[in-house]
Parts: structure tokens; C-alpha cells; sequence
């Protein structure tokens, strides 16, 4: 399934992608959102370009998911950064590589190359990736790269190299159709890696996959789970290590493979046995499952990297699969499912600032080799600082000049707004981005626009080590210029030429192979050589390291031993206490991506969750109400959002997305509340448990504002979504706000404005007009307006003619026969829940089939499967 983009089509000879089309003009790239790694055509047409799954592509073989299938509507509709500034003002790429270059030059010169930092993105393609980390660590002799996978993998990276002395992912997706037993830990897969949830489910139908989900929520994902275990937040390691010594009990451990291939078992045993875990019913049944089933994958993801016993979770996990032996072979497996679409692809190149490149860390011998490989004059000797006190250093003055690409750590690093306040302090700061407004590109001294997909040209690795390549289609905005072209202008203009002397991503690639094999002889997991003298044109989805690894019991440490690494429990580093009594959990919305800067754009996917949720056991409540604002504070910062009461969240515990920001509403930065408590191993921050309070957010009125720009909004509490053809904005505020809100819209849709006021009832209601269109419509009203809001938004830049049409605008009401279809549930047909109710009562449907053959609902990704079932339970 596809969408068409609103961009000129190249058939009408207007777009680009001439140079790279093949085939009749469609395109094969790679989806650049999740970590699964779709693969996608791009196809012109005559009302311009869509988007659909690549059925030859081996991670998803055709098949999209909601975010996936709607990449055409997000195209060019991106508020996109158009062109250099520095300070403010506009001028061009010479000027703005120079001041840069020079910048940076200044900065190193006076306080030395440590002073200098790189903030990167596993949203960045390979070759960016590796041209940033080459010119820090090789050139400027600091190793101050580090990237928002800090928040992400870090300690699967710490994990993956504490056990098998590499970062080495085992297994790969036809691993988890070939299981029996599919453990999901700290994953939400429904929602964040819906593909690859899909292709479990399909292998669940055919050969009965049991599948267990643990996470302390019930998530959509437990939809196919056969057993949930609610766990208590951070108590992965103690459930983990009460496995293990289960095993041990019931014999079901491989001691020929612990004899002859790992090391360390005795300690870890003991470890295991000493840690307390209550065996409920659940879990003894989820241990005897595990005990019992050989074919075994455990896939694991931010529920367990984001804790600061982040690592341990991780290696709890791999003594697992490495005491029953179930490693390397098909249909078993521990299994890290990456976030990014290129996550795995930076860690390939040395993006963290505790490895070098090419998988190598920071010993002796690693380092002599890549210098040598760079003939670098000025090579980093030891680790940089991990994101967390790369910005506290930043903010104590001792980072000074910062380059930051394709993130936005604004809103996504803990204590943001201790990171803000550094990004103020911080002399330097150089941003490069697709997108002119973010948290992040308001702080920029230098602002650089960037490539957006489809426009960029590169590789990303998947969770599964396959690299693929994501291909141009569009043509370059004229002012946009790649992230890898940047940094080589940059390293040029410092005076590196000779070595930065590339001329297209495919050169870069060539010689991120020929380092990934320089040396090597096996010695290294990532060796990609033999793709050094590729057709990087055409070049197929590969996958690195072959299906599997570790089928013959060798692992890359120094004695060829696994190591597994005793670990014992340790709660989350803040308790609940009577100030702040609730635990606050964090974490994804099927139909966002992140801070929201493309997927806010589209009206599809902002129609799901139209708002940030704050999500609560009904016990918990007291006094408040289903559907009322609260306060959420923690001892660092605040939040206001709507109370959605479910008894999915366990007592005690509340939820919160990470996505919004001040782009979409006020008090959203879920990050203001969040301490940056780090894995002691990995550095990544505990961003899934803060302690926190939830207070009423109680306001003298609520709005609703339809329009169609938003001038900048100075009230209490306000969100914004995009609408078709309307912006929606949900509003509150105390007695005094709403004349200064009724002044600012006044001051910017002039003055033509139609008013009825009705104190009694406390409501008052507005139009503004302009040429006979109506520009915008407010509602307020003591209680959350009840006004037909699908309706006005397509009234938005239409002309209102008559005095009924301009009566019906300010009644809010709908004239009979239009119906409104309400929050969206299928984002691939775009049904709403109205209608899916209306239709479930009046045609008395009953199930999935005559809800998919009456409306086509839940039958594209099937990602709102679930959501149709709950609706048919009632
Ligand atoms: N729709 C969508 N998909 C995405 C993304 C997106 O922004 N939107 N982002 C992508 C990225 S970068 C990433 S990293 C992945 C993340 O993918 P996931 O890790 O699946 O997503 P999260 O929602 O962050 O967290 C997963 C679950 O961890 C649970 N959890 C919290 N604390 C604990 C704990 O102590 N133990 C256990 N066992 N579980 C716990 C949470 O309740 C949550 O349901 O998603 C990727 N896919
Ligand atoms: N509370 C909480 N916080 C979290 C998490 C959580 O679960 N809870 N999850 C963490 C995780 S796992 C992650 S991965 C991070 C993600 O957090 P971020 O990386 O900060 O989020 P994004 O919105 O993806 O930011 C990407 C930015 O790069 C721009 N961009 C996109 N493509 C390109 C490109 O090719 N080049 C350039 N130069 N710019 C580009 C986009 O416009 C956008 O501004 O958030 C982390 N923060
Ligand atoms: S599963 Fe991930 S990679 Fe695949 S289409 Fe969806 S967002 Fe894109
Ligand atoms: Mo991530």
C-alpha cells in the first residue's frame, strides 16, 4: 500500500531522481524509521511519487507498518531548513564551512581538541557516520563522538562485549519464525518494530509460537502474547537469575558447551542463586517453558537498555543462551531488535565515544592500526565522554564548540534542561538538520541544513546486520547538502584534504570496508571487505557475519570463551517516596517517530494519539478524572497532559510517550522530569524510571482552536496537531489568559472577527475571516468544548458565503449528515473509531474478517489489529 505525495511528479519532467532511477523510474531504498530495516520502492506516477513495501527486500519482503506505508505524505511537507545561517543571518555554504572550520580551529586552538564535540545520530547513514568519527578521532585527536545511541544500545554494546568480547548481534529475523518460544523483554514490538511483530505473528498462526511478554505494561504487543509478565520496573536481572538457577535445577543446561566454550559459570550461578525472586505462578510457568524448549529466542529492547543496571539485564540475558547452549544455531538466540534504522550502522563505524571504528575499542594495538590505516596526524589515545556528561561538561564550560546531527537532544537527553542551559552556555554550537524549528536548532549558532530521506544516498545496517542502501529519489533541495559532504568540506577547510579526499558516498564506503578488514584474519566480528569493490550503485541488501554467528562455540575474546558475567539485582536509582509516591515509565506511541519533526506532520499518523496521554491505574486516581488535565512533577521539572485511566498500567506506576516537545505543546518535555542516572558500565540513562506526582491541573476554561498557521502561543497549556488542512489546537488557561489569547489571534488574523458570547453557559466563541474565508475558530467553554472538530478543520480556508454557514461555524455543530469519524485507528485507510464503533453496532459485526471486509480497517500492516479486537470486545 502506498500514499501519494503532494511533490511534483517526475513523469510531469519536473522532480529529479533521473540519475538514479532504475527500472522505469522507481527507486529501492530502505524505510528510515525503525530498526527492522524495510525495504521500499519508491514509484513516480502521475500525481507524483508512492511509497510501497519491496517484496525481494529480506527484512520485510514487501510488507510496511502504519509509519512505513504513509512516508509519501511526509515527503517535502517537512518544515524544512532551506538554507545556512550563522547567528541568524542567511549566507552561503563557502561562508558557512569556513566559520565552521574556523570556529572549530579557534576553539581547539585555545582550550585544546577535548574542548571540541560531536553529538551524532543513528539516523545518519554509514558514511556520514564514519566521516564525522574519522575527522574527530583521527584529526582533531579527540574522541568526543558520541550519538544519541547513548540513549538507545549502549548497553547492549557494554553487554554484547562483556559475553562475547564483540558487539556482535547472534541471530537474525528468521530466527524468531523459527522458534518455539519467543520471549519478549522490555519490547513493545507491536508498536516499535511492527514488521518484524507481523512475521512473528504469521509463524504464531502456522506452528503455534509460544510467545511471553515481559514488561511491566500491558502493551499491544501482549495481543499474541500466551503469558504477560507484569514485572516489577528494573527487576529483569533477579527474574533472569532465578531462571538461570531454575534451569540449573531442572538439568536443562548444555555443561558440555558451558565445559568446552565459555567461562565464568560457577561465579554466575552463584550469583544467580543468591538474588530473590517471588515465583508466582506466572513466572514458575515461564521458567518451565524456557527450562523446556530448546528452540528459544529472547528478543530484548529499551525496557531493558535504559536502566542503570542497563548492561547487567543485558548480560542476565546472555548467560541464559550461553548456559543452555542455545547460541548461533536456527531458532535460538538472545536477540537485541535496534531502534534506529541505522543504530547498528554507527556502531559499525566507531560512533560511540568508547569505541574506535570498525567495531575496535580503545587498546593499544587498535588504535596503532587505525592510525595507521588514516595515516591520522593526531589520533584520540582514549575514550570521549558518553552523551550524558558530554553535555554536563558542556554546561561546567569544558566542552566549548559542539556539532550536532540528525538529533535532537533538547528534548531526548535526561535533565533537559540541564542539557538546554549548556546548549546557551556553550560558545559554539552547529547544528545540522532537515528541519528549521526543532528544541535543539533554536540553540544553534550555526545552523547547516541537511538531507532528508529520499534525498540522501547511503547504507544503514539493520537489527539483523544486514546493510542495505537507502537510494535518492527526490531531487536536493537547492541549499541542502549531505551530512558526510559537510564534515569533508569541513575537514578541507581545516587543512585535511589530502584525507578526506571523497567524492561521493561510495568512496567513503569503500574505505569504511577496507578498515573493517585491514588487519583482521577473523580476529574482529565486522569484516565487509569483500564488499570493498561493490557495485555501490546497485548494491543488494547484504548481511554481514552471515545468517548466524557463534554456531561453533567461538567467541571473539582473547581464549575464544563466552564470557558469563555474574550479575545480581539492583533497584532503579530513585525510589517512590511520599513527595513523589508514583514510579514514571517512558516510551513509544505506535504512530510517532521521536520528537515528532516528520511524523507531526502527517494528519494520518497525528490522528492516532492526538495528544500525550499520561496513563494511570484507576486505583491510583482518587479524586481524578478519566480525561482531565494533570500535573505531573518530579524533583526536577514538570508536565501537563491528559489522565487516561487503564488498568494496563500496574499500581503505583505511570506512563508518559517521549515524543512531544515545545514544537507541538506546552510542558511536554518528558525529559525535564528525568535524572540522568547512568548504567555505570554503558552510560546509558535510566530514561524508563523517575519518581514523580500527579496533581490536578485545574483551569478556569478549555479551548479549542482551529486554523490554519499558528502564531506562537503564550497560555498556560496548549497541543497542537495537524489536521487535514487545519491545524488543531487544544487550549486551557486561568481567569485572566483569555484576553491576552483573543489579542494575540486578533494580531495575527486581523481584525475580521465574528463573536458570540453566551455567559451563562460561560462560553464564548470566535471566528476570524479573511476575503470571506475562515482563517481560524475558537471555542471556549468552562468544560472541554464538545464541537464537531473534523468538520471545522475542513472548514479551514473555505469560503463561508451565507449567514447560516457562518452560524453553523460558531454553533461548532456539524450540519445533519456529516459525520465525524473520529480518532484514527487504521492510519492505513484512515478509519477512525467512530466510525468502526458505528459500523460494529449498526451492521453487527463480530469479528476481525467482517470488520476488514465492511471498512478495509486492519487489513493493511495490521498494526491496529488489536485496537479493532478491544472495540469488538465492547
Ligand atoms: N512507533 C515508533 N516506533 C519506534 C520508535 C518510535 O519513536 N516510534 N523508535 C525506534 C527506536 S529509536 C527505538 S530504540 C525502539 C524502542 O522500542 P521499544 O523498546 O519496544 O519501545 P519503548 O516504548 O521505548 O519501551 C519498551 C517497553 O519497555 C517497558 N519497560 C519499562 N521499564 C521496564 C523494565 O524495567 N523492565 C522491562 N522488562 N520492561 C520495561 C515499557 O513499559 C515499554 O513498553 O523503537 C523504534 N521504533
Ligand atoms: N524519555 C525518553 N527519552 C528518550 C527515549 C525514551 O524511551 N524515553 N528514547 C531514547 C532513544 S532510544 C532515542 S533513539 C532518542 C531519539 O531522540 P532524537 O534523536 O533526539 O530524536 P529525533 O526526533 O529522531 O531527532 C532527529 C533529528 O534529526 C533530524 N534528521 C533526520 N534525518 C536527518 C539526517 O539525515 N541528517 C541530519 N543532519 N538530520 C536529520 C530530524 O529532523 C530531527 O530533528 O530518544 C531517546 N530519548
Ligand atoms: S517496521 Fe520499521 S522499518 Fe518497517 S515500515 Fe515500519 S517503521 Fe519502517
Ligand atoms: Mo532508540
Amino acid at each position: 500500500m502506498g500514499k501519494t505525495t503532494n511533490l511534483p511528479s517526475p513523469l510531469a519532467g519536473e522532480g529529479g531522481g533521473e540519475d538514479v532511477g532504475k527500472g522505469g523510474g522507481s527507486v529501492k531504498s530502505t524505510c528510515p524509521y525503525c530498526g527492522t530495516g524495510c525495504g521500499i520502492i519508491a514509484e513516480p506516477g502521475p500525481e507524483g511519487w508512492t511509497v510501497h513495501g519491496d517484496p525481494d527486500h529480506p527484512a520485510n519482503f514487501g510488507r510496511l507498518c502504519s509509519k512505513g506505508a504513509a512516508l509519501g505524505e511526509t515527503l517535502g511537507t517537512q518544515t524544512c531548513l532551506t538554507h545556512p545561517t550563522i547567528d541568524g543571518r542567511r549566507v552561503g555554504w563557502d561562508q558557512a564551512i569556513a566559520e565552521v572550520a574556523g570556529r572549530i580551529r579557534s576553539v581547539i586552538d585555545l582550550h585544546g581538541p577535548d574542548s571540541f564535540a560531536f553529538y551524532l545520530s543513528g539516523q545518519l547513514l554509514t558514511e556520514d557516520y564514519y566521516a564525522a568519527n574519522k575527522l574527530a578521532k583521527g584529526f582533531l585527536g579527540t574522541a568526543n563522538v558520541d550519538t544519541n545511541s547513548r540513549l538507545c544500545m549502549a548497553s547492549t554494546v557494554a553487554g554484547h562485549r562483556r559475553a562475547f568480547g564483540s558487539d556482535t548481534v547472534p541471530g537474525c529475523y528468521e530466527d524468531l519464525e523459527l522458534a518455539d518460544l519467543v520471549v519478549l523483554v522490555g519490547s513493545n514490538l507491536a508498536w516499535c518494530h511492527p514488521v518484524l511483530f507481523q512475521r512473528l505473528k504469521a509463524a504464531k498462526a502456522e506452528r503455534g509460537t509460544r510467545v511471553v511478554v515481559i514488561d511491566p505494561r500491558r502493551t499491544e504487543t501482549c495481543d499474541i502474547a500466551d503469558l504477560h509478565l507484569a514485572l516489577a520496573p528494573g527487576s529483569d536481572v533477579a527474574l533472569f537469575n532465578g531462571l538461570l538457577a531454575h534451569c540449573a535445577a531442572a538439568g536443562a543446561l548444555d555443561h558440555k558447551f558451558l565445559a568446552d566454550h565459555t567461562a565464568g559459570f560457577t561465579e554466575t550461578l552463584a550469583a544467580a542463586r543468591a538474588d530473590h525472586v517471588d515465583i508466582t505462578t506466572e513466572v514458575a510457568r515461564f521458567y518451565d517453558w524456557f527450562a523446556t524448549t530448546d528452540n528459544v529466542v529472547t528478543v530484548f529492547s529499551q525496557g531493558v537498555n535504559q536502566s542503570s543496571a542497563g548492561t547487567d539485564k543485558v548480560n542476565a540475558i546472555l548467560n541464559l543462551h550461553l548456559a543452555t547452549g542455545r547460541i548461533g544455531k536456527p531458532g535460538m538466540g538472545p536477540f537485541s531488535v535496534t531502534g534506529q534504522p541505522n543504530a547498528m550502522g554507527g556502531r559499525e563505524v566507531g560512533g560511540l565515544a568508547n569505541q574506535l571504528a570498525a567495531h575496535m575499542g580503545f587498546d593499544a594495538q587498535a588504535i596503532d592500526r587505525v592510525s595507521r590505516f588514516w595515516d591520522a596526524p593526531r589520533m584520540a589515545t582514549r575514550e570521549g565522554l558518553k552523551a550524558v556528561d558530554l553535555f554536563r561538561a558542556m554546561d561546567e564550560g569544558k566542552i566549548r564548540a559542539v556539532w550536532i546531527m540528525g538529533t535532537n537532544p533538547a528534548v531526548s537527553l535526561p535533565e533537559t534542561d540541564l542539557v538546554r542551559r549548556a546548549l546557551a552556555r556553550c560558545p559554539v554550537v552547529i547544528v545540522s538538520d532537515c528541519v528549521a524549528e526543532t528544541d535543539t536548532t533554536s540553540h544553534a549558532h550555526i545552523r547547516l541544513p541537511a538531507l532528508a530521506w529520499g534525498e540522501k544516498d547511503g547504507t544503514v545496517t539493520n537489527s539483523d546486520r544486514t546493510i542495505s542502501r537507502q537510494r535518492p529519489f527526490l531531487p536536493a533541495p537547492a541549499n541542502a547538502r549531505a551530512d558526510w559532504w559537510q564534515v569533508t568540506e569541513v575537514a578541507r577547510a581545516l587543512g585535511f584534504g589530502g584525507w578526506f579526499n571523497w567524492t561521493s558516498p561510495a568512496d567513503i564506503f569503500r574505505e569504511h570496508a577496507l578498515l573493517s578488514t585491514f588487519e583482521n584474519d577473523g580476529s574482529r566480528d565486522f569484516d565487509i571487505g569483500a564488499q570493498a569493490d561493490t557495485d555501490y550503485q546497485a548494491l543488494a541488501p547484504f548481511q554481514w557475519g552471515g545468517k548466524r554467528l557463534f554456531a561453533d562455540g567461538r567467541f571473539f575474546t582473547a581464549d575464544g570463551r563466552a564470557r558469563l558475567a555474574p550479575v545480581s539485582h539492583r533497584p532503579p536509582m530513585e525510589a517512590p517516596s511520599p513527595e513523589f509516591p508514583l514510579r514514571l515509565n517512558t516510551g513509544r506511541y505506535r504512530d510517532q517517530w521521536h520528537t515528532m519533526t516528520r511524523t507531526g506532520l502527517s494528519p494520518r499518523l497525528s490522528g492516532h494519539r492526538p495528544e500525550p496521554l499520561l496513563e494511570m491505574h484507576p486505583t491510583d486516581a482518587g479524586r481524578l478524572e478519566d480525561g482531565a488535565l494533570v500535573r505531573v512533577s518530579s524533583r526536577l521539572g514538570s508536565y501537563v497532559a491528559r489522565l487516561r485511566l487503564t488498568a494496563d498500567q500496574r499500581m503505583g506506576e505511570v506512563f508518559l510517550p517521549m515524543h512531544w516537545n515545545d514544537q507541538f505543546a506546552a510542558h511536554s518535555v518528558v525529559g525535564r522530569m528525568l535524572p540522568g542516572h547512568t548504567d555505570p558500565l554503558s552510560g546509558q540513562p535510566e530514561l524508563k524510571h523517575a519518581a514523580v506526582r500527579v496533581e490536578p491541573f485545574a483551569m478556569a476554561w478549555s479551548g479549542l482552536l482551529v486554523c490554519d498557521s499558528l502564531p506562537a502561543l503564550d497560555c498556560p497549556w496548549w497541543v497542537r496537531r495537524q489536521a487535514e488542512g487545519a491545524q488543531i489546537v487544544e487550549l486551557a488557561g486561568g481567569p485572566t489568559d483569555q484576553t491576552a489569547l483573543i489579542a494575540t489571534l486578533d494580531s495575527s488574523y486581523g481584525a475580521a472577527r465574528l463573536e458570540v458570547q453566551d455567559p451563562r453557559l460561560g462560553t464564548a466563541r470566535y471566528a476570524w475571516m479573511a476575503d470571506g474565508k475562515l482563517v481560524a475558530a475558537l471555542f471556549l467553554s468552562v468544560d472541554r468544548p464538545e464541537i464537531s472538530i473534523a468538520w471545522l478543520a475542513g472548514l479551514v480556508g473555505t469560503d463561508l458565503v451565507t449567514p447560516v454557514e457562518r452560524a453553523a461555524v460558531l454553533a461548532g455543530r456539524a450540519p445533519n449528515g456529516f459525520t465525524d469519524t473520529g480518532r484514527t485507528v487504521c492510519a492505513c485507510f484512515s478509519v477512525g473509531v467512530n466510525t468502526l464503533t458505528e459500523a460494529i453496532r449498526s451492521q453487527r459485526l463480530t469479528s476481525l474478517e467482517q470488520v476488514g471486509a465492511a471498512l478495509k480497517a486492519g487489513t493493511g500492516c495490521g498494526s491496529c489489529v488489536p485496537e479493532i479486537k478491544a472495540l469488538l470486545a465492547g
